[in-house]
């Protein structure tokens, strides 16, 4: 059985190359199903079994783009075995608002700590070991461009793929919002699996319409997660998908002030 690597990311944090690197000239370019964004595949260079699928590059898992919607329905239905998600080491704090997403969607998952030369030629320090600590993933460093650690890291995401262990994301928000979603959880019933509870709790308690469809939900299960959500709101008083995305920045802020600690050779060029 071959294994199906999803290769995701936000826009310019090495994609493209990371994905010539890997499939060479094996690639076959075309439309995602009823949009004209791009989809790429190939095959692994050094392992024909393995296939490597492009996806949009994006910075958020919301559904406002195609290139969002494409890139979140492939990685919920397309079955993908692993997810390598590639960020761009010199901008971790943005990088990681995806991340902290993709790490909720209950797939195995492995970062690419990538752009890493550039990292260290500013001279800032990241403790990978710990940032993989604190986020729930295998972290392999890499520079896609000068082709260093990408042996490493295709070896660590067919192990992972095999095994099928889903991340384990360690991000908790205030608990205010972990005591909602878990009522939610509760209201989601086996609706939703255990690795992809908290996924869907979340895109629910942010009111999203179209997760809220797709989950089917009974008119008195939605009452109570409407509920759920007006008393959040009214007790932080703020909208919930707002409530969520700073809850998301402030976690993620702490992250990165736990595990990077920059150069004061000020010629650093991030944040
Ligand atoms: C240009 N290290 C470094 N230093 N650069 C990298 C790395 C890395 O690990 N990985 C990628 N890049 P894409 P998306 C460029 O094109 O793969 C560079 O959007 C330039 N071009 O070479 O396109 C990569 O697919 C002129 O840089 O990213 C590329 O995710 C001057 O990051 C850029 C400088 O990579 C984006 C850079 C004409």
């Amino acid at each position: 059985m071959g294994i199906r690597i999803a290769l995701a990311g936000n826009p310019n944090c090495g994609k493209t190359t990371m994905f010539n690197d890997l499939t060479g000239a094996n690639q076959y370019v075309g439309n995602w199903p009823g949009v004209t964004v791009e989809k790429k595949e190939g095959k692994y260079t050094k392992d024909k079994d393995v296939t490597v699928t492009d996806l949009p590059g994006i910075y958020s898992l919301s559904p406002y783009s195609p290139e969002e919607i494409v890139a979140r329905d492939y990685l919920l239905d397309g079955d993908p075995d692993v997810v390598i998600n590639l960020i761009d080491a010199t901008n971790l704090e943005r990088n990681l608002y995806l991340t902290t997403q993709i790490l909720e969607l209950g797939l195995p998952v492995v970062i690419a700590l990538n752009m890493m030369d550039l990292v260290e030629k500013n001279g800032d320090k990241i403790d990978v070991d710990k940032l993989s600590r604190e986020l729930g993933c295998p972290i392999v460093p890499t520079s896609a461009l000068k082709g260093r650690g990408m042996d490493e890291l295709v070896k660590t995401a067919i192990e992972l793929g095999k095994k099928g262990v889903p991340a384990a994301p360690q991000i908790r928000f205030s608990d205010e919002i972990e005591t909602a979603l878990a009522k939610i959880i509760d209201a989601l019933g086996s609706r939703v699996s255990p690795a992809t509870a908290r996924w869907f709790a979340i895109k629910v308690l942010e009111g999203e319409e179209r997760t809220i469809s797709q989950l089917k939900l009974t008119d008195a299960d939605k009452k109570t997660v409407d509920a759920i959500r007006d008393a959040l709101e009214t007790e932080l008083d703020d909208d919930a998908e707002s409530i969520v995305t700073s809850a998301r920045y402030d976690e993620i802020a702490g992250v990165v002030d736990d595990t990077v600690k920059k150069s004061t050779k000020g010629m650093s060029t991030t944040q």
